[in-house]
């Protein structure tokens, strides 16, 4: 079980470098990966704080060690950035608080990972967007966080997933799956595997490209979904990026593209009445125009023009993991019902269909902003 009681949670907190009495213990948030609680302390008469403490899932992140390093060393890079543009960095990015051996990470007695953060205090984040102008704000900042760590060495950071966003190679897993089929969920499942067999050259597109060097690999988030931004909860201009595990080389384009799949879409991601799925070409205007505005100036023109073919195959791609998870017996994503994972499938395949029909659109607004 993925699950941690509120009792096994304050054990935990014990052991981190926090300070006061612990008033209040929360799930927090809608990740699909980590377990993230709320953890609130009343120090003395100075008031309550508020800090994040997570358990790392395992699963999906077999090296937390390597995996918190590069952590400690991005968030350090991008805090002397920020305080050097006068801007407030326990704010603007993540900070690791860490536990009492000193380590940016805690392991409890059954070999889990922990790890604790400070608050963003003042903002939130969402699911999905209540404003063009929320969107707006949150590619840029997306493409501002991508710009910071233009000149950030990639060599040094591990792949925390590895082939994370190899699209190809996650075309042959996902083929593996089917010919698996280990929860013989395959038979009641062929409209949605053609659906991706039929795909297979959107699969190799970007991966021939940077086969044959046509387009850079740059220091990148590579989980762009949008809770993974916090808006300022008056001014609702963008605060901070979280959500740091993945960030590894990658992709401009699966970076927009990521955003797109999560915020443009008409409906829930998980959503089961697929007409109420569609991407809004309101809301990815105001995307592309925020994306690069934040980092426009570093792309190539090659880069930007590919940008609504990252969107389409970014959709692909997650629709293809969550049907992949589904085949398998959902091991991967979170899951609160039976067929969530394939309700999820469902809705992204419905939205790269969409975009399909409105792939000119896309085209002119990239043009348009470029
Ligand atoms: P997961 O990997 O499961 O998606 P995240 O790191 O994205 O986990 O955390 C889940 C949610 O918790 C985020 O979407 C965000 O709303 C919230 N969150 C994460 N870190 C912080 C933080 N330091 N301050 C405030 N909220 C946070
Ligand atoms: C996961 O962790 P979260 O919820 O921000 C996943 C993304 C998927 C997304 C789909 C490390 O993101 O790659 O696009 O779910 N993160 C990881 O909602 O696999
Ligand atoms: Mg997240």
């Amino acid at each position: 079980m993925r699950e941690a009681t509120n009792k096994k949670v304050i054990a935990i907190a014990k052991n981190f470098e926090l300070q006061g009495d612990l008033v209040q213990v929360n799930r927090w948030g809608n990740g699909h990966i980590n377990d993230t609680f709320i953890l609130i302390y009343q120090i003395g008469k100075m008031g309550r704080i508020k800090i994040i403490l997570q358990k790392m899932n395992k699963n999906v992140f077999p090296k937390p060690v390597e995996l918190m390093e590069n952590i400690m060393n991005v968030t350090d890079f991008l805090y002397k950035k920020i305080e050097d543009a006068g801007g407030d960095p326990l704010r603007e990015t993540l900070n690791v608080i860490p536990a009492k051996n000193g380590e940016p990470y805690y392991i409890d007695e059954e070999g889990e990972y922990w790890r604790a953060y400070t608050y963003i205090t003042d903002a939130r984040s969402f699911d999905t967007p209540e404003s063009a102008s929320d969107f707006y704000e949150s590619g840029y900042l997306f493409g501002k966080f991508q710009s910071m760590l233009s000149d950030y060495p990639a060599e040094t950071l591990y792949e925390t997933i590895e082939k994370f966003h190899d699209t190809r190679d996650r075309f042959a897993r996902f083929k593996k799956a089917v010919e698996e089929d280990v929860m013989g969920r395959v038979a009641e499942v062929q409209d949605e595997i053609q659906f991706v067999l039929e795909r297979e050259a959107d699969a190799c597109f970007f991966m021939e490209l940077i086969d044959k060097k046509e387009i850079p690999i740059r220091v990148t988030h590579n989980d762009t979904k949008l809770n993974n931004i916090m808006l300022d909860n008056i001014t609702r201009k963008g605060v901070c990026v979280v959500d740091l595990d993945t960030v590894m080389p990658g992709l401009a384009a699966y970076d927009f593209g990521d955003s797109i799949r999560s915020g443009a879409n008409t409906a829930a991601e998980d959503e089961k009445n697929l007409k109420k799925v569609s991407c809004d070409m309101k809301l990815f205007k105001a995307y592309t125009k925020g994306f690069l505005a934040g980092c426009g100036a570093d792309l190539t023109e090659k880069e930007i023009d590919l940008l609504p073919m990252g969107a389409k195959i970014m959709t692909f791609e997650c629709g293809m993991r969550f049907l992949t998870d589904y085949l398998q017996g959902d091991v991967y994503f979170k899951t609160s019902r039976l067929e969530h994972n394939l309700d999820r499938a469902r809705n992204q395949f419905k939205l790269v269909s969409d975009m399909e029909d409105k792939w000119e659109t896309m085209q002119e607004i990239v043009a348009k902003y470029k």
